[in-house]
Formats: structure tokens, C-alpha cells, sequence
């Protein structure tokens, strides 16, 4: 990472477009709003509570304030960056927050062409550019419009999503918040490269492309990809109409000569198409049917709407997030450029398959189980401990930002086939053979009555300690506790990551509340059961006596009204 934050002061690369114009600074009353707690990965409502007035004021003013005491009160020397993965009321925030900004006194502002940024490009700019952080406007994978979701999530100087302790004083500033600072004036120009000045602050309008794929080469044999389309290999990558179709047409098709017509739903749209940009079996069907077919493409691949989720597929084959994470860690020295001294660990959130953790002994590297949430990987990645990480919300990525990233996984999955010159269902079988398998399912019970679902895993929490030595599913409970992390960089805390009871054969039900949802509860049951079969059982028949234990442990039907899940993926 360099820093350039000081670059500020040198003469622009383009003419001022509104000089002589001041401004004046507004500071405009306003009362807190009592539900501005982020949660897993920012502050994440419906739409229409964002459209409220002052909803996104207050909290973007907090986030400010906080930057400002990180600062040292010396806003005029940061950088802030901006931008959002095109879903509707992007573009009307992202002109709040530029006036918002400069009224502040931020130094600089990088903004994202067309208000376009993804997740991991903005980790990237941010540490590019040295700056103090960057706001990305995006709920992932949720669905877009007026009567959608719409988020706010804040990425620091590290590049990665604030940490728990950034969070809570966020969360503190919003709830005090009395007025903030903003300036009148007319919507500044996204549409082209350039330059404003706005009350001594610089607005600069980037090519969001340029600097994620310029590190991107640095990590991929972009010439042996390139080949490797030239020789026929062959991708469908679904962008799900959300802000990676220009750069997976940027970077496959036009960097690396992939067939035009490789990235399908390409366009990004503020609804997403009108469906979820939720990179899975059910949301990426026709991606899916395309890779069931006998002449289907070598690789199939989807992300998410704001570009950091990923789903791999093979013919015929869904690749599990944890195996993904795994099969990646299996082949990154021999296959990867940038792995090619070799991983100093891994890391994985608690509830993601344990299939990471058996490569990483067999490479002989530690693997960090850390809660759920990318924020947790930041310091291991700061530190060092660890080059590698996932989750299993579709998660992957490496120390090169402070994101997971979709692409990324996506080349690394390209590198692979085109090193070992064979088909995804090979390397996943060769893989169960030397590893065993982790058969694995999350089932998701979403819009639940959020009280009934906190007391029933508060009445689960209660009953943990009772649990150890009980007969369960073929097995017996070994430990039952409810996840507690202590960061090994840190010795920062953080208790209540998910009830897991881990049985005598490896087996393990996990269950926590989700951290990103809109509307009620969403209760998320995680299982899995290792077996070392070469992979060739029946993923429902394996698991089937682990989730009738679930089910009857939390009493779903009985407390929620639940028989089965909303989602299984
Ligand atoms: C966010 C976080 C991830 C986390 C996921 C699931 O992803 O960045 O680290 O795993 O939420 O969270 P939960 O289970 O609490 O819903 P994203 O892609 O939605 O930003």
C-alpha cells in the first residue's frame, strides 16, 4: 500500500469545473434515529427507511465524526472514497454524502464514475490512494428499488469494513446526533472523469476500473489466462445486473480475450432485473440449467450486487463455499502467482465448513476461526497470520484488499483449470479423495417474529450446558457453548457468535441470528459431517440425521411456526 493522501496540495490534473463558487456551509438541525446500530456489514434497512429525512444525514454525520477524531480534527489532509453498486437511490445519496463531505472539510473526494464501485475495488482505491476510508452503498446481495433494501457500509484505512470497536462509536455518534453539515448545491457530474472544487475540497470523479484491475495483474499470469481462452477453455460468468458486469467485461472479455457474450446480465440495474443479486442455486437459476447441460462451459461463476460474494460451478457440479476456500488453499502455491511463497495461514468465520482447516494442516499453516463477518479477518491480514480467508456466505479472498472479492475467486478458480488442464468435477473429486469431504448445508427460516426467535436461542443457550455427553445423531455431544472470539492481535473480544454443539464424530450444528436482514428475524442452522468417502454420498441422506436433530433440539415448529426453511444452500 502507498500513500498519497498528501497529493492533494499539488495542482489538479484537470480545470477546476466551478471555481470562484463558495458556498455556504449549512449545519441543519436534526433528532437521532434509534434503530443506526450496524450490523454485520454496515447499516443495512429497507429503502424507504433510508428515503426518510435526515435517515441517511445521520448516520453519514456519524461516520464523519468519527473519521474526524480519528483524524486528529484534521480532516483537510484525508481522503475519502465513494461509491455503490448502482441499485436504486445510489445516485441520490451519493450526491448527499459528495455535499455532505465537503461541507465537512474533507481534503479530497474519490468518486466512482457513474457512482459505480464494487466492494473489493473500494478496499483497493482506499489503499491505493492512502486514504481514511470510503463509503459503499450497497445491500449485497439483497434486492433493490424504492420498496427494496438499500445499505450504507464504512471501510477504513486498512481497506476493510470498520471493525466492531469503529462501529459502536458510529453507532454512539448517530444516537447523540444533533445536527450536521452540508452545503447547497447542484448534483456534480458522475458521468465522465474530472475534477470540482467545493468548499476547499477536491471532488475527483475515477475510473473505477483502472486501480482493481491494475492490482489484479499483479497477482494473476494474466498472459497464461489469456491462453488459456485462445486454446478454448471457456467461462459464463452471471453478473446478476449488479456493478461487477463492467468489470468482469473489462477483465475477462477485453483483458484476458474471453468470447464477448462470457458475462450474461452484464448491465447493472437499480433493481437488479427485479430479481435477488444473491449469487446461489435458486437466484442464479438460468446460470445453473446452463451448467447442468452436457456442452455447458468449463466454468460457471456469479457475484453478488456489490461484487465481493461468489458462487462457483463446474458441469454439473455446485462447488460449496468451504470447498471453494479449500480447493484454493490445495492448489494456491502451485497455481496462483501471487500464493507462490506459500500461505503464512488461513482463516475461516465459525459457522464456514471445517474443509479449509485440513489443507491447512496438511500445508502445515495455522487456520484462525473467527465470527461471522469479514470485519474479523482485517487484523489477522494486517498482522500477517493469514493470506487466505472465507466464509460460507459466499465469501473468499486474500491479503491483496480487505474484502472478500468476487473476481478474484473467479480468477484463481481460471488459474487453476488452466495450470492442472482439467475440468472442475476432477479437481473436486481428486480433492475429496486426498482430503475426505465435509458434507455441508445452511438452511435459512427468514422473516421470523424477531422476539420468538430471540427466546428460543436464548432458551437453546440456556440448555448448552447440559448438552455434553447426550446422544445426538449417531454421535454424542462433545461441546456445546456459544461462540466466543478473542483476536489474537487485539485481545479485542467479541462474545455471542453463534451456539455451535460439536459432536464426538466431527459433526457440528450451528445456529445463530443473521446480521443482515430487513425485515424480522432470519435464523440461520449451519450443518455439516465430515466423512472420508471420496465424496460419493448423498449430501441430504448424510446430513439428514444432523437436521432432524436441529429441528428438534430448536423446536421450530413449536416456538416459530416453521416446518422448513425459506433457503437451503
Ligand atoms: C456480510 C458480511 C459477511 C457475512 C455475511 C453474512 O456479507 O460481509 O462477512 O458473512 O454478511 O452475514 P449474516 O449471516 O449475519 O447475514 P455481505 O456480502 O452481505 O456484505
Amino acid at each position: 500500500m502507498h500513500g498519497d493522501k498528501h497529493l492533494m496540495n499539488s495542482q489538479p490534473a484537470r480545470q477546476n469545473r466551478q471555481s470562484g463558487l463558495a458556498p455556504e456551509i449549512l449545519e441543519v438541525p436534526t433528532t437521532p434515529y434509534p434503530d443506526q446500530r450496524p450490523g454485520t456489514s454496515g447499516l443495512r434497512r429497507k429503502t424507504r427507511t433510508f428515503m426518510q429525512p435526515r435517515y441517511l444525514e445521520n448516520f453519514i454525520q456519524a461516520v464523519f465524526d468519527v473519521v474526524r477524531e480519528e483524524s486528529g480534527d484534521n480532516l483537510a489532509q484525508e481522503t475519502l472514497v465513494v461509491g455503490g453498486d448502482g441499485r436504486y437511490y445510489n445516485r441520490t445519496a451519493i450526491q448527499r454524502i459528495l455535499r455532505m463531505a465537503a461541507a465537512n472539510g474533507f481534503g479530497r473526494i474519490l468518486v466512482a464514475r457513474d457512482g459505480l464501485l464494487s466492494t473489493p475495488a473500494m478496499s483497493a482505491v482506499i489503499r491505493t490512494h492512502g486514504a481514511a476510508g470510503g463509503l459503499i452503498l450497497s445491500a449485497s446481495h439483497n434486492p433493490g428499488g424504492a420498496d427494496a433494501d438499500f445499505g450504507v457500509k464504512f471501510n477504513g484505512r486498512n481497506g476493510g469494513p470498520a471493525s466492531e470497536r469503529v462501529t459502536d462509536q458510529i453507532h454512539q455518534h448517530a444516537s447523540g446526533i444533533r445536527c450536521y453539515k452540508t452545503v447547497e448545491f447542484p448534483d456534480i457530474d458522475l458521468g465522465g472523469e474530472g475534477e470540482t472544487f467545493l468548499c476547499g475540497t477536491w471532488i475527483r470523479v475515477i475510473d473505477p476500473l483502472a486501480d482493481y484491475t491494475a492490482l489484479l495483474e499483479t497477482l494473476f499470469d494474466f498472459d497464461a489466462l489469456r491462453r488459456y481462452f485462445h486454446q478454448g477453455g471457456s467461462l459464463r460468468f452471471d453478473a446478476m445486473h449488479g456493478v461487477t458486469g463492467p468489470y468482469a467485461r473489462h477483465i475477462f472479455e477485453q483483458r484476458l480475450d474471453a468470447p464477448h457474450g462470457t458475462v450474461i446480465r452484464g448491465e447493472p440495474r437499480e433493481d437488479f432485473g427485479g430479481l435477488h443479486p444473491d449469487p446461489n442455486l435458486v437466484h442464479a437459476r438460468e446460470l445453473v440449467d446452463r451448467m447442468n447441460t452436457d456442452d455447458g462451459p468449463d466454468l460457471g461463476a456469479a457475484c453478488d450486487g456489490d461484487g465481493d460474494r461468489n458462487m462457483i460451478l463446474g458441469r454439473g457440479l455446485f462447488v460449496s463455499p468451504g470447498d471453494s476456500l479449500a480447493v484454493i488453499a490445495e492448489h494456491a502455491r502451485d497455481c496462483i502467482p501471487a500464493f507462490r511463497d506459500g500461505l503464512t495461514g488461513v482463516a475461516r468465520s465459525m459457522p464456514t465448513s471445517t474443509a479449509v482447516d485440513r489443507v491447512a494442516a496438511a500445508v502445515g499453516v495455522p487456520c484462525f476461526e473467527t465470527p461471522t463477518g469479514w470485519k474479523f479477518f482485517g487484523d489477522l491480514l494486517d498482522a500477517g497470520l493469514c493470506r487466505l480467508c472465507g466464509e460460507e456466505s459466499f465469501g473468499t479472498g486474500s491479503d491483496h484488499v480487505r474484502e472478500k472479492d468476487g473476481i478474484w475467486a473467479v480468477l484463481c478458480w481460471l488459474s487453476i483449470l488452466a495450470e492442472t488442464r482439467k475440468p472442475v468435477t476432477a479437481i473436486m473429486h481428486e480433492y475429496w479423495r486426498r482430503f475426505g469431504r465435509s458434507y455441508y448445508q445452511r438452511h435459512d427460516f427468514e422473516k421470523l417474529d424477531a422476539d420468538a426467535a430471540q427466546a428460543l436461542l436464548a432458551d437453546l443457550t440456556a440448555a448448552l450446558p447440559k448438552l455434553p455427553g447426550t446422544p445426538l445423531a449417531d454421535s454424542r455431544v462433545a461441546l456445546a457453548d456459544d461462540f466466543r472470539y478473542r483476536d489474537p492481535v487485539t485481545n479485542f473480544v467479541t462474545e455471542h457468535g453463534g451456539l455451535r454443539i460439536l459432536l464426538e464424530d466431527g459433526s457440528r450444528i450451528v445456529c445463530r441470528l443473521s446480521g443482515t436482514g430487513t425485515s424480522g428475524a432470519t435464523l440461520r442452522l449451519y450443518l455439516e459431517r465430515y466423512r472420508d468417502d471420496r465424496g460419493r454420498g448423498d449430501l441430504n441422506r448424510v446430513l439428514a440425521p444432523l437436521r432432524e436433530a436441529a429441528l428438534e433440539l430448536l423446536q421450530l415448529r413449536e416456538r416459530c411456526g416453521r416446518e422448513s426453511a425459506d433457503v437451503v444452500t
